[in-house]
């Protein structure tokens, strides 16, 4: 599948990967816009919105609880694995647009997470910011002042962490090649990454089984899984 660009990926200097929800999907952790994702179930404004949360704090809490439980249940795939044993051959970066952590325990040290994490949280009001290591007894958590605790993680109108944000454009802006896995690109600004690499000259690799909106403008489209496709591209490296 990747041969026809395998040359492109030996002399990368670096590699940045964008990565999205569906890079996890074989992990068992649904996606938010497939046919069993979230958002079919679940309407994303009364979730995932700075106002769904002061409407009903603890309805929005025992969402993010019960997905919590499922992600930490839940293993990095051949996929996650195979972008970590990048690193033996490589400079990696992955900006991931994932909560979910699996990157990191799958091994990759160079993980920007564009939307937050969701194994931490941070006061609404003041600066306190900690890991989650146990279950609330009472939802929604209430920070030492007194005012609610949230998930650390961006919801739809709200700004992504700037230093995060500026890494990321940076990485998108220097690297040569760049691979786009499980996400549709709809959400912004996390779509405009493959715009600022391919601007930069790079080559803009995707992995998605469907067709997203770059999809006409990158390099190459591997319509397959990303645990499939990811650890067929580290085998481009051991040969
Ligand atoms: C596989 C696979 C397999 C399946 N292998 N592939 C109009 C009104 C209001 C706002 C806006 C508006 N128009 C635009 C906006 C901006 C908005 C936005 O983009 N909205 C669009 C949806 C219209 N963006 C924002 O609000 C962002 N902030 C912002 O713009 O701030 C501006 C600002 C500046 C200064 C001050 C103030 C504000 C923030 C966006 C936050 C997104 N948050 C979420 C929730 C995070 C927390 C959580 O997880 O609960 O992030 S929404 C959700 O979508 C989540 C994801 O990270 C994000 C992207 O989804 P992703 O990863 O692409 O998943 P899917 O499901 O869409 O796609 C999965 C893909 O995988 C599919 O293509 C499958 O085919 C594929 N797949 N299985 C490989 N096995
Ligand atoms: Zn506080």
């Amino acid at each position: 599948m990747l041969e026809p660009i395998a040359d492109k990926l030996r002399q990368a200097k670096n590699i940045v990967f964008v990565t999205g929800a569906g890079i996890s999907q074989e992990s068992g952790i649904p996606t938010f816009r497939g046919k069993d994702g979230l958002w079919r179930k679940h309407d994303a404004m009364k979730l995932a919105t700075i106002d769904a949360f002061y409407e009903d704090p603890k309805l929005v809490w025992e969402w993010y609880e019960e997905r919590r439980s499922n992600i930490l249940a839940a293993e990095p795939n051949a996929g996650h694995l195979a972008i970590a044993a990048l690193e033996k051959f490589k400079p990696v970066h992955i900006l991931t647009q994932n909560i979910d952590g699996l990157h990191q325990r799958a091994g990759s040290s160079q993980v920007h997470e564009l939307h937050g994490s969701i194994i931490t949280v941070r006061c609404t009001v003041c600066d306190f910011k900690d890991t989650i290591t146990s279950s609330f007894p009472k939802l929604p958590p209430i920070c030492k002042c007194k005012n609610m605790l949230r998930p650390d993680v961006v919801w739809f109108g709200e700004p992504l962490p700037q230093g995060v944000w500026n890494s990321a454009i940076c990485q998108a802006r220097s690297c040569d090649v760049m691979m786009v896995v499980g996400t549709s690109l709809a959400v912004s600004p996390a779509n405009l990454l493959p715009v600022y690499a391919k601007q930069n000259g790079a080559a803009v690799i995707e992995i998605n089984p469907e067709e997203t909106p770059m999809s006409a403008d990158t390099d190459i489209s591997i319509r397959s899984s990303a645990a499939k496709a990811l650890p067929e591209l580290l085998s481009i490296f051991q040969k």
